[in-house]
């Protein structure tokens, strides 16, 4: 039976469909371009707050021309600043239940990744691209801020400066500089995105699980840490996953000559 949580994250638009073990989540509010009012961004939270068992990766995506328009700007009130807070707060909660999940997420991007939709797809682990895909942040011609984690995340993919002439100028990148600058780590033909993430969450799917675990949780934490603490922490992390069932069988595979060789890219 599904969860009373993820039938009411459908009925606010955040549906969920399982693909062998990927979980698909989809933002369906085409006719607002899927921009994220309150009860979408709780529909966001439910959903990967109650992710179904069998899920072993998730890919978000996003219905009609657009991936998403950002924060719903119809809701944007005269807030006092603790109810501002709190909303900020809300857009947290959602979006580290993506990242920091029980599974690592894909999103599938096209059309406007923008404000809001720009600070959820940095959210998830790996963002496929199609040539549609254009960025912005028009928080700073608004008149507002990002409030949904983006000043941490956002850098870490395009750095400082670059976020910085975004929000002051307006600027727009296109889908190839947004590759080239690292907003998307994959770039492919209008329409191909979703296809793409899928192939490649049903790989990340095939991983031993402490693996996984170690790259959402462990891994953007190293990367935070000073350098000795950093190496403490990895050697921790490394012996843990080493020491599972799963990956003594993997290696033996290997060693045996059973598992696949890495193979030279195209
Ligand atoms: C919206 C929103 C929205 C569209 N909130 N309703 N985000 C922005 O500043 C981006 C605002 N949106 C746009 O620039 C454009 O809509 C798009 C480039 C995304 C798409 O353009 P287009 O021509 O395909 O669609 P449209 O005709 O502009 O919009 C269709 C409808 O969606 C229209 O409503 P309608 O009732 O007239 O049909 C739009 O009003 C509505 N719509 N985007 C509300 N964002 C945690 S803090 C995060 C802060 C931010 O994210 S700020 C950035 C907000």
């Amino acid at each position: 039976m599904t969860h009373p949580l993820l039938e009411r994250a459908a009925s606010r638009g955040v549906t969920l469909d399982m693909h062998g073990a990927v979980a698909l989540v989809t933002l369906r509010r085409p006719a607002k371009r899927n921009a994220l009012s309150d009860g979408l961004i709780e529909a966001l939270r439910d959903t990967f707050q109650n992710l179904p068992a069998e899920a072993r990766a998730a890919v978000i995506a996003g219905e009609g021309d657009h991936f998403c328009a950002g924060l719903d700007l119809s809701e944007l009130k005269e807030r006092d600043a603790g109810e501002g807070l709190h909303h900020s707060r809300s857009w947290h909660v959602a979006l580290d239940a993506i990242q920091f999940g029980p599974v690592p997420v894909v999103t599938a991007l096209h059309g406007a990744v923008v404000g809001g939709g720009l600070e959820l797809a940095s959210a998830s682990h790996i963002r496929v691209a199609d040539d549609s895909t254009f960025y912005a942040l028009p928080e700073g011609t608004r008149g507002i801020f990002v409030g949904g984690g983006g000043s941490v995340r956002i850098p870490k993919l395009i750095g400082v400066a670059r976020m910085t002439d975004m929000m002051l100028t307006g600027r727009v990148y296109n889908a190839i500089d947004g590759e080239r600058l690292g907003f998307a780590q994959y770039l492919v033909p209008a329409g191909e995105a979703l296809n793409k993430a899928l192939e490649l969450a049903t790989r990340i799917a095939s991983n031993a699980p402490l693996t996984n675990y170690a790259l959402m949780h462990a891994l953007p934490r190293i990367a935070e840490q000073p350098a000795d603490h950093g190496l403490l922490t990895e050697a921790l992390i490394s012996s843990i996953a080493q020491s599972a069932p799963e990956a003594k069988a993997r290696v033996r595979a290997f060693l045996e000559g059973k598992a696949a060789k890495v193979q030279k890219s195209d």
